[in-house]
């Protein structure tokens, strides 16, 4: 069946990180955000760390998952996993596969994500195809491996004021600093081990949540 392409949603991204899951598989941390009302989650998770039929494993379920709840489901790097279960995207970093290539697998009806952390970078991922851009790290961050020095909150701005793709702002973002990036114009706002690693998942998604009416 041909769906529509889906659009960022606004509000809270998602992103699995099992290490950093508190004993909880990625499974389980998926249905928890959408219990606390999450509309977009990404899969992300090391080739090392698990077996690729696992991952498609899981992927088939947060698909199924995400799904039956309308919520927008993207799969971090793995171009054929994503296209295995029918994910609605693919999120991909500056030395991945080109967002050309990627959109030559999927198609123009999938969404794709491409992480940033300059103005070139962003003003270079419109003329190559992208539908959203990630913009970050904003903070420090020790979740993500090889991640570049914090942009701070200057290059969030330029988003804000330039950025002619949709983007959600990502990297050491937590509860208590949220309002920051939200307050200075982000609309879309992702926190990893903030979420995954909280006792209270859906507790934790209403409240940051919340950051965004203020
Ligand atoms: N891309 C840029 S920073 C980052 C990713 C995947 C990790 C963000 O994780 P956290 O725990 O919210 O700092
Ligand atoms: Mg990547």
């Amino acid at each position: 069946m041909n769906r529509a392409k889906p659009t960022l949603p606004s509000g809270l991204y998602g992103i699995t990180a099992e290490r950093l899951s508190q004993g909880r598989s990625n499974l389980e941390v998926a249905r928890a955000m959408i219990d606390g009302g999450i509309k977009v989650i990404q899969y992300r998770e090391k080739r090392h760390l698990k077996s690729y039929q696992s991952i498609l494993e899981e992927c088939r379920q947060i698909r199924e998952l995400t799904r039956n709840h309308g919520v927008v489901f993207i799969v971090n790097d793995f171009v054929d996993i994503a296209q295995l279960v029918d994910a609605d995207g693919v999120h991909v970093g500056q030395d991945d596969l080109p967002v050309e290539a990627v959109r030559r697998l999927l198609g123009p009806d999938k969404l794709i994500g491409l992480s940033t952390h300059s103005p070139a970078q962003a003003d270079a991922a419109a003329t190559v195809g992208a539908d959203y851009i990630g913009v970050g790290p904003i903070y420090a961050t020790q979740t993500k491996e090889d991640v570049c020095a914090p942009v701070g909150l200057e290059y969030l701005d330029y988003a804000v004021n330039h950025s002619d793709l949709p983007f959600v702002a990502i990297g050491g973002i937590k509860e208590d600093t949220i309002t920051e990036v939200t307050g200075r114009g982000a609309e879309s706002v992702c926190l990893v081990s903030e979420i995954v690693g909280a006792e209270d998942i859906p507790a934790m998604v209403r409240t940051l949540n919340q950051s965004f009416n203020q």
